[in-house]
């Protein structure tokens, strides 16, 4: 029986990605004395990369030929990656990115009835934490039991390692939880991790294949505003 609901966060618990997350790369990277500026047509690319530091040295690796790495090129983006965090989290504290439609409402009503909650992410802890202390409620990474985040596994979705870890933390099989998805590269970890996955889409990845997914929303929706259907799977 259902037992948990484990989330991704970036695309899924807010739209994180456009407004937030390249602004505070772009901020870095002027930081730093770097001409690189990722307009929000080039970051919808970088997206197939996930992780921060993995889609810096993509960047480097793919569109700038022309730049010269220096021998501590491994420190600077570890540096750059350290500062975007920072302007990212900042940029959270203000309150600047509100919870997607239904996020709220869900998390509260599934606390009410008794499920166990966990998140499980690509990207660093500290954005974890700021997002649902300014987004959700003050102290509010209390409601997850598990939060798999970040480097703590190397490997990063695709691969279904943070899955497995929230998993193992938990104690759960994953036919005891449901997952909520944004992405092709999140689905894919999941249903690697053998997890059932609502997808709900946004303007980065309504165009992604979401294969195996138990459903495909517009969003989670709200009383006022219902969800759309975009996909919906019968053997799901
Ligand atoms: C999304 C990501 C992350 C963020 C950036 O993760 O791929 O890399 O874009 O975060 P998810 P960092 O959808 O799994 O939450 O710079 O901290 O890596
Ligand atoms: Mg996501």
């Amino acid at each position: 029986s259902l037992q948990a609901l484990i989330f991704d966060v970036d695309g899924t618990l807010a739209d994180t990605e456009r407004d937030g997350h390249r602004p505070a790369f772009n901020a870095a990277f002027r930081e730093f004395g770097l001409d690189w500026e990722w307009d929000s047509a080039l970051y919808g690319e970088l997206l197939a990369i996930t992780g921060g530091k993995e889609r810096i040295r993509y960047y480097v690796d793919r569109y700038r030929p022309d730049y010269v790495r220096p021998p501590d090129f491994d420190d600077l983006v570890t540096e750059l990656h350290r500062a975007k965090t920072r302007h990212y989290t900042q940029l959270l504290a203000t309150g600047a990115i509100p919870l997607r439609p239904g996020v709220r409402r869900l998390l509260e009503e599934a606390r009410a009835a008794g499920l166990r909650l966990a998140i499980a992410t690509t990207t660093t802890p500290d954005n974890v934490t700021a997002l649902l202390e300014h987004s959700l409620a003050t102290g509010a990474e209390s409601w997850f039991e598990a939060i798999g985040a970040g480097d703590i596994v190397s490997a990063k979705k695709p691969a279904p390692d943070i899955y497995f870890w929230v998993l193992e933390r938990m104690g759960l099989a994953p036919s005891q939880c449901l997952t909520f998805e944004d992405s092709s590269n999140g689905i894919r970890a999941s249903r690697a991790a053998g997890l059932r996955t609502v997808v709900t889409v946004n303007d980065y990845t309504r165009d992604h294949d979401f294969t195996g997914a138990v459903a495909v929303l517009s969003d989670l929706g709200e009383p006022e505003r219902p969800f759309q259907l975009i996909q919906g799977d019968s053997a799901g």
